[in-house]
Order: C-alpha cells, then sequence, then structure tokens
C-alpha cells in the first residue's frame, strides 16, 4: 500500500531537492485553491498579503490566531503544503513553542521566522531603521522551534534581515551560519535591491550548509536562472496574487461606479458557475443523495379546490371565499405559504365563483365554470392533468396548523387523510361535517394512525370517531390510482363525477380494497362556512 506523502514531508523534499520551487504567495481559501491549479506546488502564507487582505497593517495588527484561521483554509482549500510567514514568532521562544504547536495540528508544512522585533514592519518600509533581534536570542527561538516540533519533516526558515536593515554581507553571513548551526532547515536571505548583488555575493561565501531561499520581489527583472546558477533552488513569489486581486478590482470597481453598468465588465469576469466550480458544489451534490434522507425533499404537489361561493353574504360579492382574508391574508395564502413551508412548490388552485378574483402569483389555475351546479369531483377533475406524484388535495375553506400537513406528508401508508379527534368539541351543530369512523388506535397527540372504515353522510354522529378536515393526501402509486378512478366515473358513471365529494370518492377508494390511513390531530384547524366561523378562526389561528 503507497501512503501519501504528509505536507511537511512534501515541503521538505522540495526545499532540499535541487529542482526549482517556486512557493507562490496566497492570502485566502480562494488564492490558494487558484495558486494549486495554477500548478504550484507550495504556498508562502505571506504576512503582508494575509494581513492587507483582512484590510490591516503588516504590523503583527492581525493577531497570529487570526493569520491561523486564513492559513487553515488555505490548507483546506488547496492541499499544499503552506510555508508560513511567521514574522518575529509572535514574541519570544515560549510564543514560537506554542506558535508550532498551532501550527502542526493545522497541517501547515513549515514556519519562517525573522531576525526583527515584535511588533514588526515589513521589510520594504523604511528598512534601515529597523531594529535586529540579537544573534542569540533568535537562535534561541530557532532552537525553541526545533524541540517543539513533533513531526520530523516539519521545517523551520530562518530569515536574516541583515541586507534589509543596511547592515553588510558579513552580518549577513554571521546571523546565516548561525542560524544554520542552531537548527535551521532552511535559510532566507532577503534583499530590497533592485538587483541580485547582495544575494550574488552572498552566495559566493555561502558554504551550501543549508538550502538558500529568497524574495525576489524588488529585483523582477533578474532572471531565476541567475539565481539557480548562483545554487539557489528555492524562490517565493510573494505577493503578486494579492497584486493581481488590487489591480483587477480597483479597474473594475471603478468602472462599475462610473457606469453603474453591470455589462461594463460581464464580459471580463468570471462566470458564477466558476465560482461553484471552485466551491465543488458538485461533490455536496452527490453527497447530498448519499446522505440526505430523501424524505427531506418531498416532491409532493398541492391543489386546492377553492370553486365555491360559500355562504358569506357580501363578503363574497366579488371574490370566492377562499380569496377572504383572515388576519389580513388570503385563506388560499393560508395554504400556499403552509404547502411551500413543507417544500411543496408545486401548487395548484380550481376557481369557478369569481374565478377572476383569484389571481395570486406562482400557482396554477384549473377552472371549473359549472361551480353552481356540479360538485367536488367535477372540480378535482377540472385539475385531472396536474394530478401527478405525491398529492395533497385540500379544501379550499379551511386553515390548519402546519403540523397536521406535516405528519400527514410523512405518512407511510399511501393515502392519508387527517382526521380531527376533538370534532365534538368545535363548531356548531348545524355545521356540514365528514365524520369517520376509523379501525385501530386513535392517538390524541396527533402522531399515531389508523385505517379508515367509513366516511361521510352515511356515519351517524354517536358512531363518529372523528371529522375528516379536508386534506388527503397520496403518495405517486396511490394518485394514479384516484385518476383512474376519475376516469372510470367520467366514462361509466358521468353524473357521480358532476355531483359527487370527496368523502364519497374516499369511500370508493376503501369499498376497492384501497388502505387510507386516518391521521389524527386535536383540534388546531378551522372549517370556514360562514361568517361566524371566519371571526372564531381569526381570533384563534396560530400565524
Ligand atoms: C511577506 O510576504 O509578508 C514577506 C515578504 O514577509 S516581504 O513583504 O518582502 O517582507
Ligand atoms: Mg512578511
Amino acid at each position: 500500500m503507497t501512503t501519501t506523502p504528509s505536507l511537511a514531508k512534501r515541503l521538505r523534499m522540495l526545499l532540499s531537492s535541487d529542482s526549482v520551487a517556486v512557493f507562490m504567495e496566497a492570502h485566502n481559501g480562494l488564492s490558494a485553491k487558484l495558486a494549486c491549479e495554477a500548478g504550484f506546488e507550495a504556498l508562502w502564507g505571506s504576512g503582508l498579503s494575509v494581513s492587507a487582505a483582512l484590510g490591516v497593517r503588516d504590523n503583527n495588527e492581525a493577531s497570529w490566531t487570526q493569520v491561523l484561521e486564513v492559513l487553515e483554509f488555505m490548507v483546506d482549500a488547496s492541499d499544499l503544503p503552506i510555508l508560513i510567514d511567521g514574522d518575529t514568532g509572535y514574541g519570544n521562544f515560549n510564543n514560537v513553542r506554542r506558535l508550532v504547536r498551532k501550527l502542526e495540528q493545522r497541517r501547515i508544512a513549515g514556519l519562517c521566522l525573522e531576525d526583527k522585533l515584535f511588533p514588526k514592519t515589513n521589510s520594504f518600509i523604511d528598512g534601515e531603521r529597523q531594529v535586529l533581534a540579537e544573534v542569540d536570542e533568535f537562535c534561541g527561538k530557532l532552537r525553541a522551534a526545533k524541540d517543539t516540533q513533533v513531526d520530523p519533516d516539519f521545517v523551520v526558515v530562518a530569515r536574516t534581515e541583515a541586507f534589509i536593515a543596511g547592515w553588510g554581507l558579513d552580518e549577513a553571513l554571521l546571523r546565516a551560519y548561525a542560524y544554520a548551526e542552531a537548527g535551521a532547515d532552511v535559510v532566507l536571505v532577503h534583499s530590497k535591491r533592485k538587483d541580485s548583488r547582495e544575494i550574488l555575493s552572498f552566495m559566493e561565501q555561502w558554504d551550501h550548509s543549508a538550502p538558500i531561499i529568497i524574495v525576489p520581489t524588488k529585483y523582477p527583472t533578474e532572471p531565476l536562472s541567475r539565481f539557480v546558477d548562483a545554487g539557489i533552488s528555492n524562490f517565493i513569489f510573494a505577493n503578486q496574487s494579492l497584486r493581481t486581486v488590487i489591480t483587477a478590482l480597483e479597474r473594475n470597481l471603478r468602472k462599475l461606479h462610473e457606469t453603474r453598468d453591470l455589462m461594463s465588465i460581464e464580459n471580463e469576469i468570471a462566470p458564477v458557475s466558476e465560482i461553484f466550480r471552485l466551491q465543488d458544489v458538485q461533490e455536496l451534490k452527490s453527497s447530498e443523495k448519499r446522505y440526505l434522507p430523501s424524505s427531506t425533499q418531498p416532491q409532493a404537489s398541492a391543489v386546492v379546490l377553492a370553486a365555491s361561493k360559500g355562504d358569506f353574504g357580501d363578503l363574497v360579492k366579488d371574490r370566492p371565499k377562499a380569496m377572504l382574508r383572515l388576519r389580513g391574508k388570503p385563506i388560499m395564502t393560508w395554504h400556499t405559504d403552509a404547502f411551500r413551508h413543507q417544500g411543496i412548490r408545486r401548487i395548484a388552485a380550481v376557481r369557478g365563483y369569481c374565478k377572476e378574483a383569484m389571481d395570486l402569483s406562482d400557482i396554477q389555475y384549473f377552472d371549473n365554470d359549472d361551480w353552481a351546479s356540479t360538485g367536488e369531483l367535477a372540480s378535482l377533475y377540472a385539475a385531472r392533468e396536474f394530478l401527478e406524484g405525491d398529492m395533497v388535495i385540500a379544501y379550499g375553506d379551511i386553515v390548519f396548523d402546519e403540523f397536521i400537513l406535516r405528519n400527514l406528508l410523512s405518512q407511510t401508508e399511501g393515502t392519508g387523510i387527517a382526521v380531527d379527534g376533538a370534532w365534538k368539541l368545535r363548531g356548531r351543530a348545524d355545521a356540514k361535517r365528514d365524520l369517520v369512523v376509523t379501525e385501530g388506535a386513535c392517538d390524541p397527540v396527533g402522531l399515531g394512525a389508523c385505517k379508515l372504515v367509513e366516511i361521510g353522510a352515511t356515519v351517524a354522529p354517536d358512531k363518529a370517531m372523528g371529522e375528516w378536515i379536508g386534506m388527503l393526501y397520496l403518495q405517486a402509486a396511490k394518485t394514479a390510482t384516484l385518476v383512474e378512478l376519475l376516469d372510470h366515473l367520467n366514462a361509466e358513471e358521468p353524473e357521480v363525477l358532476r355531483t359527487g365529494d370527496l368523502p364519497m370518492l374516499l369511500g370508493r377508494l376503501i369499498a376497492a380494497g384501497e388502505t387510507v390511513s386516518a391521521v389524527h390531530t386535536f383540534g388546531h384547524w378551522y372549517d370556514l362556512d360562514d361568517q361566524q366561523d371566519l371571526l372564531l378562526a381569526s381570533a384563534q389561528v396560530k400565524s
């Protein structure tokens, strides 16, 4: 079995090989990923770029743990070895020890420490005024880092700022040798000259006791081959990603502000699909298929029967009762809100009386223009083409707590109806009600299900065990059965289809041997037959 080398091992191998290695600066997860895709084998966790991307100065204004957070995103996004610019180690040897422990825990492959004082200043700002650390004190930090690391491959780079601070070659060499002697795996020699002179003079004297790495930011015109010839194979491109972002953002933001026209940059920028690709949205999609239960993604549809006029006097002179307002919201919207909260997006309504007044968007409409002389089945049949897949069928003149719908959707029998066990406590004696007889236990908490035996006008109140609230749920196969039955009625018993109601249809299903489960509630719904019902519901319904 082959094991992939750790990030620290990959970093160590890169630094110690003779072939050219370029450490590309990154300052967040995205730039790390892009550097990886461009082909770079390792990253430089630049203090300058990370701080600038956070909107602060390169003076240890961001805390070391904040920098660490960014690096963690960079490792995860790229899976590349990262050499972190650890500045001065954020304190003395003791701070360095804790830093090394935390870096290793986060799979950061190596740490670069520079011989300046905390809080540091960027090397290119008033370099001559920068104070260097005492050699002994800095060597103590390096030894502390090496003694702390658990993974022998973790890399410690010692960076001398001797040239930056205006000292000469001798000081640079003295420090480099001392740092290598203290255990540094690699020495970084920094220069802010526009040419290669300091670095090449250093290399002439260096005994190659440790590999050298350089940062050619200030001498970009010097070809890398010049340094390779002098024995250097490791280079840090320390800030070019961030500078690219700055240039592009400055230009495009200015354009957008001037033109207020998205098209002024639209064809020059990455499409949104590229963002999704970089975020690996595809992986999440396939994992969702594997791990998410399919029941959390219901694909059910709902149809609301809302053709009738109802007994509401003047209130319905210009609108159907499903458009009457309850707490300022049309009854139909109470339905659609409840459906959408349960993930049901495909919703239809069958209109009849005052159909033009039912004009809510995002609903498909079917019309029963014979609403005055026909019944519920005729309305349902008007929506025949809509009846496919898992389906909720509801009366348009009820409002209900959403848990009733949720429980109904989670029943597994194939066909289910919501039944109110508290029916005797509700409503007035003159209300028309669809009473039911069930077999099996009725669970007043509303979670249990039992089997429907009889429903509708034939049920005597003293036999009744509950009342159907006017909501039915069918799984896809049972929707097909229902459509078959409706087609049969249409062909063989058109008068029954014209005048029949849903309880009658449910009775036919039971008679044909279908099981219909009763999912119980104990109140928590309202049947809106007249103005008094509407007032009662307004006072009690949960919004
Ligand atoms: C950085 O990238 O933060 C560096 C390199 O330390 S430099 O900015 O050249 O100091
Ligand atoms: Mg830095």
